[in-house]
């Protein structure tokens, strides 16, 4: 009899940790939710759960992930730049839509900067980064580059879908 409420009241303090606390829990919650909770609960609360879990997560899963990175492993002065997408494939045409760009520059004489329609994003040449840009690609040629070495260059057309 109490197990119903237990359960609930467990829900309760995991979706309440969870508003509050995301940045600090996000592998937690998720993985007690599921394994904790019987199908009643789960239909007794849908929006509260799902809302909580799912915007970082559907957010990174249904927006595709391409990757901007300078140097090498070995090597982060290198004077190489390279635009891949998830699975690692050099990137030279994609269809226009909304993509995220997760950004290694790990170097201290070269920066990432990515510029087309609607686009002007970089990183600087100094510092060392990792961070991500949100970007809608339009139709039309992008180019990335690093600013001060003019051969490290590549090119990306964007299509109409
Ligand atoms: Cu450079």
């Amino acid at each position: 009899m109490r197990a119903p409420a237990l359960a609930l009241a467990a829900l309760l303090v995991l979706a309440t940790a969870g508003c509050g606390d995301d940045a600090s829990e996000p592998a937690g919650a998720p993985a007690a939710a599921p394994s904790s909770a019987p199908s009643s609960a789960s239909s007794s609360a849908p929006s509260g759960g799902s809302s909580s879990e799912g915007g970082a997560a559907t957010a990174d899963a249904s927006v595709p992930v391409l990757r901007a990175s300078v140097g090498t492993p070995d090597d982060p002065e290198a004077y190489v730049i390279s635009l891949v997408d998830a699975d690692g494939q050099e990137v030279t045409e994609l269809p226009a839509g909304d993509y995220v760009v997760e950004v290694d520059d790990p170097a201290t004489s070269h920066n990432v900067h990515l510029e087309g329609p609607g686009v002007d994003e970089s990183t600087t040449v100094p510092e060392t980064t990792t961070t991500q840009w949100r970007v809608s690609l339009q139709p039309g040629d992008y180019v990335y580059r690093c600013d001060p070495h003019p051969s490290m260059v590549g090119e990306l057309t964007v299509t109409d879908v």
